[in-house]
């Protein structure tokens, strides 16, 4: 495919910082936009970002010549070209933002000049490289209260969790909006008005007493739910834990207590039995292999890395080799093009890992999230809270999805 023109922007993100849009459109005159989102909680091993003004730059004084001489054949073609004329170890010359906003604008591009809707154009390439892994739809991992680095709350834990057990992802959908006014109408009665606020992922933020409360508002606001709406919430946390791990020490800093790593599993060994959690993501800090790997052993819930494994191919051989998780986080800002983030997902899903792909603490309005969800076949997506267009904008084209799915049956 032949790249007629190709053009670089500065957008907003949700917390209002800059990052890149890519525009980008075809010889048949097909176009299309990919922008990229920023994480808050960031790994050390993940792909550089560049400032999106020297991206820009970089971006129309060398690569836009370049990606528009050739004709780019497959997704993973264009993305190694990137790669290889970023030349670093982490993206760190053009930026992984950089490569991303244009990896994800041109797989866009190849979809549509493929008449593939672009879960099925990602599904190819995953099928080119697993064996029957068809598109199916993610459960939705609604964030409801938030904490660490993206609240200004006493909360260490970083997402407090809710997964509705539905029939529908329209149903789903509307079920976690009534039970986010619910969980708000109940934070109400809690607290004063002005001291309820959103955080980065537009779940709610207020001076909530320590994590297990957290947890424990959430419990009940879910079984009030079940017994009037008759559908069921799941629980599940990402406790992000290298924002309160202190190097120095080797301790975890959480409920204003110092905590080893052991004292810390005991205390989640406490929360999961008590409360019924499915998922715990990121429980020890991001080189925490062998604690990962013990809590790993333990059964029924899963247990998911993320800045542990950065959908970095390598970190994620790296885990998977230390039995340190049996679920993992998706995303490809992570990776920094679409060719690693998928790459990073069949490492995973060979060993017999669960998907989540993710968004950022920072969105923008692409739902290409959505898309990659359905086409890697992954067990959940979380895209925040059910509110704000840059968190909701996912779960509406999945329920497009659903519908386009449903139609081809
Ligand atoms: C996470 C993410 C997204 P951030 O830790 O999983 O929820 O947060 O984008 O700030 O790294
Ligand atoms: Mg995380």
């Amino acid at each position: 495919m032949k790249i007629k023109e190709a053009e670089i922007k500065i957008i907003l993100d949700s917390r209002g910082q800059e990052t890149l849009e890519a525009e980008m459109e075809s010889g048949k005159g097909k176009r299309v936009k990919s922008s990229v989102p920023s994480g808050k909680s960031r790994s050390a091993y993940e792909a550089f970002v560049l400032n999106p003004r020297e991206a820009k730059k970089i971006f129309e004084e060398e690569v836009r010549e370049k990606i528009t001489k050739i004709d780019f054949l497959y997704q993973d073609e264009f993305d190694n070209f990137l790669i290889k004329l970023d030349g670093t170890e982490n993206k760190k010359r053009l930026g992984g933002n950089l490569i991303l906003a244009l990896s994800l604008a041109f797989a866009r591009l190849k979809a549509e000049e493929e008449e593939l809707e672009l879960f099925e154009y990602i599904n190819k390439i995953y099928q080119g490289t697993m064996h029957r892994v068809n598109p199916t739809l993610p459960r939705m991992i609604f964030n409801m209260i938030n904490g660490g680095s993206h609240a200004d709350n006493d909360l260490e834990i970083q997402e407090f969790q809710v997964i509705p057990q539905h029939e529908t992802i329209a149903e789903g959908i509307m079920a976690a909006k009534k039970f986010y006014r619910e969980l708000e109408e109940e934070l109400k009665n809690r607290f004063e008005a002005g001291e309820i606020k959103l955080g980065d992922e537009a779940g709610f933020s207020a001076p909530i007493r320590g994590n297990e409360q957290a947890i424990k508002i959430l419990k009940e606001t879910a079984r009030e739910f079940a017994f009037r709406e008759k559908i069921s919430f799941d629980l599940s946390l990402d406790a992000a834990a290298s924002s309160f791990y202190e190097k120095d020490k080797a301790k975890y800093k959480l409920n204003k207590e110092e905590l080893s790593a052991k004292d810390l599993e005991e205390y989640y060994e406490y929360l999961i039995h008590k409360y019924g959690i499915i998922a715990l993501e990121d429980p020890f800090f991001e080189d925490a292999f062998g604690e990962f790997a013990i809590i790993n052993k333990r059964k029924g819930i899963y247990i998911v890395a993320d800045d542990l494994t950065s959908t970095n191919p390598h970190r994620v051989k790296m885990a998977v080799d230390a039995g340190a998780a049996d679920a993992i986080i998706i995303k490809p800002n992570q990776a920094g093009s679409l060719t690693e983030t998928i790459e990073a997902a069949k490492i995973a899903h060979e060993a017999g890992w669960q998907l989540i792909v993710s968004h950022r603490s920072g969105e923008t309005e692409d739902d290409f999230i959505a898309d990659l969800a359905v086409g890697l076949s992954a067990w959940g997506i979380k895209s925040g809270a059910p509110e704000t267009k840059y968190r909701l904008n996912k779960y509406f084209r999945l329920s497009e999805i659903e519908k386009i799915l449903n139609k081809s049956l």
